[in-house]
């Protein structure tokens, strides 16, 4: 059987090189010229763990192979992104475009899978879109089980750093626009996936996985709540945490200088833009989120103002712990930021990167060797607790002002 995964990114790659490593003819197909150069030459563009060895393999025994055009298959899955606009509007412009292109592909009997998180009543409209480019077929919205067409919706899930594991041990939701829709999709999930294949309907399965996001963002924005309350009254906001935590029935998440990633810090706003006047919880945890990198720069000048010309080593860019996408990231915001209201000289290590992203090579700032950096720096900003610096040298930040957002040290 041939699949075809629209979208060679952080989702569609890994599972273009799991569905090949089960067997599968796998088509993946990217509109970026570079990223299907890189894939057919057995080299992952992006970066995650164990993902360069697996791709090797696939590509190198023939089972997986890149193009910028669509080529017919037996089903698709679309992995594309869904971003949104200015006031928080949710963007398939992604999702469309790539409906739109493999549309002239298609064959009576293929399946087309939604995996990109998407706002409620997209797979409906993916239905249409096809249908609008293929009037020789008919689709689910149309015919219903008769259709020429299957289509699900079946969200990703898997969490960056572990995407390899988790797209096989994790639960999928299996969104089928009709019964035979989900069967279709089960079938093919079911060849590689250890966990249980839940089926539900499309708009079921489009509004869970924005619940499960938004889930742990207000969880996170409850940490983060408690951590400016914590500062005002003086208390150590990770003692607390602990503490409260010992009950069977209390489980705080981590405070820390934002929320990050192009997924928990997005894809709540596709729920406040559906239902504006009810999304209240959910929309404010997204501003008690956002507003935490200000609270940290606040902080920072504060103490700042206490010396003469100080140097700030800021230590970590990356969205979260252990991975190298600076997208998104509440530390380069907090860099930005200080940067912006001249607080002092910055200072910045992140051992996940070799090279800086024009946004903060263009201020004049450049990479330090972390040890370099903490003999520097008069104040210590911890902004993502990366392995690399848990093991700390006592002695190194004696005298020093350290501010630690995420309670690693
Ligand atoms: N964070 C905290 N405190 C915490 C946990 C996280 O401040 O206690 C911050 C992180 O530092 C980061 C952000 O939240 O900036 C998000 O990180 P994350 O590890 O919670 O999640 P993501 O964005 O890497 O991946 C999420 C996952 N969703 C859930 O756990 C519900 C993943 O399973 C999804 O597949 C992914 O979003 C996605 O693609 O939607």
């Amino acid at each position: 059987e041939t699949v075809s995964v629209v979208g060679l990114g952080y989702i569609g790659l890994p599972t273009a090189a799991v569905l090949a490593d089960n067997g599968f003819d796998v088509i993946g197909m990217d509109v970026n010229q570079r990223a299907v150069e890189s894939v057919n030459a057995g080299r992952p563009h992006i970066s995650e763990p164990d993902l360069d060895l697996l791709l090797r393999k696939v590509v190198q025994a023939g089972r997986l192979r890149a193009v910028s055009e669509p080529a017919q298959a037996d089903a698709f899955i679309l992995a594309v992104p869904t971003p949104f606009r200015a006031n928080h509007v949710p963007d398939v412009s992604f999702v469309e475009t790539a409906a739109r292109s493999i549309a002239a592909v298609l064959r009576p009997g293929n399946l087309v899978i939604l995996e990109s998180t998407s706002p409620v009543g997209t797979t409906e409209k993916l239905s249409e879109w096809l249908a609008e480019e293929r009037p020789d077929l008919t689709f689910p919205h149309q015919k219903g089980e008769l259709s020429d067409i299957r289509i699900a919706h079946c969200p990703e899930r898997v969490l960056p750093g572990q995407i390899l594991k988790e797209v096989v041990q994790n639960a999928r939701i299996i969104g089928g626009m009709t019964r035979k829709c989900s069967q279709s999709a089960s079938a093919l999930y079911k060849t590689f996936v250890k966990g249980e294949c839940h089926v539900t309907n499309a708009r079921t399965a489009e509004l869970a996985k924005l619940a499960e996001n938004a889930f742990r963002d207000v969880n996170i924005a409850f940490a983060n709540e408690l951590s400016v309350i914590c500062d005002k009254l003086r208390i150590n906001v990770w003692d607390l945490i602990k503490v409260a935590n010992l009950h069977p029935r209390v489980n705080i998440l981590n405070p820390g200088p934002g929320v990050g990633g192009h997924c928990i810090a997005v894809d709540p706003w596709f729920i406040v833009a559906a239902d504006p006047v009810n999304a209240r919880l959910i929309r404010t945890a997204r501003e008690v989120n956002d507003a935490k990198p200000q609270f940290v720069v606040d902080k920072v000048r504060r103490l700042a103002a206490k010396l003469k010309d100080p140097v700030i080593a800021c230590l970590g860019l990356s969205y979260k712990a252990n991975v190298d996408d600076l997208r998104e990231s509440p530390s380069v915001e907090i860099v930005k930021r200080l940067v912006d209201e001249r607080i002092g000289e910055i200072l910045l290590v992140e051992p996940h990167v070799n090279k800086l992203p024009g946004e903060l090579s263009n201020l004049g700032l450049e990479l330090w060797d972390f040890d370099l950096a903490i003999d520097r720096a008069d104040i210590l900003l911890l902004l993502v607790d990366h392995t690399a610096f848990s093991s700390i040298d006592r002695d190194q930040v004696k005298g020093k002002i350290v501010v630690d957002t995420r309670g690693a040290w």
